[in-house]
């Protein structure tokens, strides 16, 4: 049970995605220009994207839970209009059409396109048009998660908490691994694909150039990576409070991601025990883990579902974009005859913008955690109970008891 609750809502095409975000505590400073809309700018990048990036330019309009310049610990509510809704207006008005309207201009689809929630949905909401589905299940909708994530990261800034990505492959393209830049952001978002192996970005644009060519799409894996976390934030007590399971549901929950990964993951199980556990060392440096720190992070920061100090390293696997200009097989829902997939606008890979998304769900994991921990219902409340924490980390010693 977290502290920290958001909603989203809108549809693709329709007027306007909303955001709700309850549970900030008082006296943050937010201004949307500076905080919230150059995150949603760096979701709308990425080499390999779809016309619709050139159509919006996102932005949020605040509706409530900000005075002055701060956050009053009331719901945060923001807008994010859609520009593209004047050209939908007819396909997605709200009224049911006129009597004489060309049924074409209600742009139907009937062909589920294999990939997309279009034929699960159609049978589990009982729609004929597949767009009905469609609308909602796009990844358009992920521009409120990072509206809402932006807002996290803000409050995780706050208290030395801060969170990058970086894109680990694309297609067959794997960036050779290394040291990770502090300013990992900065240097990720100066990259056609977000990668930090200019060699390896290259070749990823490459092969989206020629996936685009032959009207197919690409996924490829991003890494999410928060630094300066506190021990001891989650729990193992109850399935539901350990942290990795909810950092894994959370990424797990962006469109397209079909695999989570923490630390070395699946590397890990296929190694023996004595080249995965991660060897503890005293360290006085590491103020936020008492003193004491690890040899290597293989665990990605969690052990028992509670945070160790160490960076937390979270990777999404992303499906290649389900629509195809060459179109898969698929059933026509109007008379179950056999014929291709519909076509939607769409990119052709999206796996740097999909570590921006990464990166808000998360922040909100993450600030929901620190709020369970230490509360607050403002900031400087927050921040004392956190500090006072941290100090008693490294007074409380050592002894038998
Ligand atoms: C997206 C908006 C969508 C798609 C894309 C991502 O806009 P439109 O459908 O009008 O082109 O471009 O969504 C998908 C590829 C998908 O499969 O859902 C966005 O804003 O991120």
């Amino acid at each position: 049970m977290t502290s920290l609750h958001f909603h989203t809502a809108g549809e693709s095409h329709g007027k306007a995605l909303t955001a709700l975000l309850e549970g900030v505590p008082a006296g943050l400073c937010l201004e949307v220009e500076r905080d919230v809309d150059p995150e949603l700018a760096r979701r709308q990048g990425g080499y390999g994207r779809g016309r619709r990036m050139q159509i919006e330019q996102d932005r949020v309009e605040l509706l409530s839970g900000v005075r002055l310049g701060e956050t009053l610990g009331s719901p945060i509510s923001m807008v994010i209009r859609n520009r593209d809704w004047e050209n939908w207006t007819t396909a997605m008005a709200h009224e049911a059409p006129p009597e004489q309207v060309n049924p074409k201009a209600l742009r139907p689809h009937y062909l589920p396109r294999p990939g997309h929630a279009d034929l699960a949905g159609a049978f589990k909401y009982d729609r004929r048009d597949v767009r009905d589905i469609l609308e909602r299940a796009s990844a358009r909708e992920t521009a409120a998660r990072v509206a809402c994530g932006a807002v996290a990261k803000r409050l995780l800034a706050e208290l030395g908490i801060s969170i990058g990505s970086h894109v680990r492959s694309i297609g067959s393209v794997v960036a050779d691994g290394g040291e990770l830049p502090e300013n990992l952001n900065e240097v990720a978002d100066a990259d056609l694909v977000r990668c930090l192996d200019s060699d390896a970005s290259v070749r990823m644009c490459t092969e989206i150039d020629d996936a685009k060519t032959r009207g197919d799409t690409l996924g490829g894996v991003f890494e999410v990576v928060a630094r300066g976390l506190p021990v001891g934030l989650g729990s193992y007590v109850s399935w539901d409070r350990r942290l990795d399971g909810r950092l894994a549901a959370a990424v797990m929950s962006i469109q397209a991601v079909k695999g989570v990964d923490l630390g070395i993951g699946f590397q890990g199980a296929m190694r023996p025990g004595s080249q995965v556990h991660d060897a503890i060392v005293p360290n006085e440096s590491q103020l936020r883990s008492g003193g004491i720190g690890r040899a290597t992070n293989r665990a990605g920061g969690l052990e028992g579902g509670v945070t160790t100090g160490e960076p937390v390293v979270v990777r999404g696997a992303m499906k290649p974009i389900s629509t195809l200009r060459t179109r898969l097989p698929s059933v026509d829902l109007r008379d179950g005859s056999v014929g291709d997939a519909a076509v939607e606008r769409s990119d052709v890979c999206a796996v740097p913008a999909a570590g921006v998304v990464g990166e808000s769900m998360v922040a909100l994991v993450l600030a929901g955690a620190v709020l369970e921990k230490f509360g607050g219902d403002s900031v400087g409340e927050v921040r004392r109970n956190m500090d006072g924490y941290i100090t008693y980390l490294a007074e409380r010693g050592f002894g038998e008891r």
